[in-house]
């Protein structure tokens, strides 16, 4: 397929599996206005269109990674002056997940710069954390890096609702990304996460030096799995010193709006989430995101080790526009 024509924006209702790179190009590179109204008419069918899912991160052991992600602070490899822990006590996590419900999150992300959940004792606390965090009455996402089948299964057993696994960008572009493992590899871990019944959570950064044809080609293996990912994040890369990619040139805001819009457009049912890079975009850039059809948020002060807008920051923005914190509805 080629260039999109306007009677081709009307909502397309059956969700699709087979995007051709060529199509999801056609998409992103239409005039901008014919994008957002086509991410917004795809958007209000299928979501409220001004809630917003808010989720709050914490990295529950940090840094000393084997990994070389080339974008990650964590990373062993590199000197970032992160200041590493071994894994959290279960009760520092509870009470960061009890204080991120009060200010407003419904969803607690538990990030582990591992690059493999370990067995034994430091997996049984982890369990403990996803019963603790869902007794809270919030939904729990974890990523611990690659999981077995049965680890998989015992984080479902624990009532683990999401589990976060980025592909990060295309097949072709990984090993610009990272060497100490495979595409296939995260997408092994992807299929053990989605047997278990956790949902999954996955996407990718922009900013890392990639082409658009390489952000397709993410959103294309991303659509390709059926179910689609419940939850797709898309980062903006924060360029962290030391890391090999600090110094690379920032995004323009407005790709980052034609990523999201085109995620909407390829997995119109999915949670799409204005992931890490919203510290250093306005507030009214970070409304267009809303409106190209990103539905979900990280709130509070910090990422994983990097900072986050923060509180104030978010209140005024839904203040401003009207936008309100998704409810949890079960
Ligand atoms: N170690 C686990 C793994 O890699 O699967 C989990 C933690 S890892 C920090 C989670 C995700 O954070 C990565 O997949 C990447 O997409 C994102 N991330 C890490 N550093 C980032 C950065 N500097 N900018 C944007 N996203 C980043
Ligand atoms: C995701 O896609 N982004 C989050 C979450 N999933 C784990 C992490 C962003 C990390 C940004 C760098 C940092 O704070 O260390
Ligand atoms: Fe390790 Fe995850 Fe960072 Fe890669 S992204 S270096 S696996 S913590």
């Amino acid at each position: 397929m080629g260039t999109m024509t306007e009677t081709e924006f009307e909502t397309n209702d059956r969700l699709r599996h087979d995007w051709t790179v060529e199509e999801l190009r056609a998409i992103h590179d239409l005039p901008l206005m014919d994008l957002l109204y086509r991410a917004q008419t795809v958007h209000r069918a299928y979501h409220e269109a001004s809630a917003v899912q808010c989720c709050t991160l914490l990295s529950i052991k940090t840094g000393h990674c084997p990994e070389n992600c080339g974008y990650c602070p964590q990373s062993a490899h590199y000197e970032t002056g992160v200041e590493g822990h071994g894994l959290l006590d279960v009760d520092a996590v509870l009470t960061a997940a009890t204080r991120a419900r009060e200010h407003g999150a419904t969803r607690f992300c538990m990030g582990a710069a591992w690059r493999d959940a370990p067995e034994g004792k430091p997996f049984d606390r982890v369990l403990e954390m996803v019963q603790g965090v869902r007794a809270l009455g919030m939904e729990a996402c974890c990523t611990l890096g690659m999981l077995s089948r049965e680890q998989a299964q015992r984080l479902g057993e624990a009532g683990l609702t999401a589990y976060n696994h980025n592909l990060d960008s295309s097949p072709e572009f990984y090993d610009k990304v990272v060497t100490t493992r495979t595409y296939d590899e995260r997408l092994q871990t992807l299929a053990h996460v989605r047997a278990s019944g956790v949902t999954l959570c996955c996407g990718g950064i922009i900013g890392m030096g990639e082409t658009v044809t390489d952000r397709m080609r993410l959103l294309q293996v991303l659509a390709g799995h059926d179910p689609h990912p419940e939850s797709v994040p898309v980062n903006v890369l924060v360029r962290v010193p030391g890391t090999p990619m600090a110094e690379l040139p920032p995004v323009d805001p407005f790709e980052m709006v034609r990523m999201i819009a085109t995620a909407r457009i390829a997995m119109p049912a999915s949670m799409v989430r204005f992931a890490a890079g919203r510290t250093g975009l306005s507030p009214e850039v970070q409304t267009l995101c809303f409106m190209a059809g990103a539905n979900s948020i990280f709130t509070g002060d910090k990422l994983l080790t990097t900072p986050n807008p923060g509180e104030s920051h978010d209140a005024e923005l839904f203040a401003r526009t009207g936008m309100k914190p998704l409810e949890l509805t079960a």
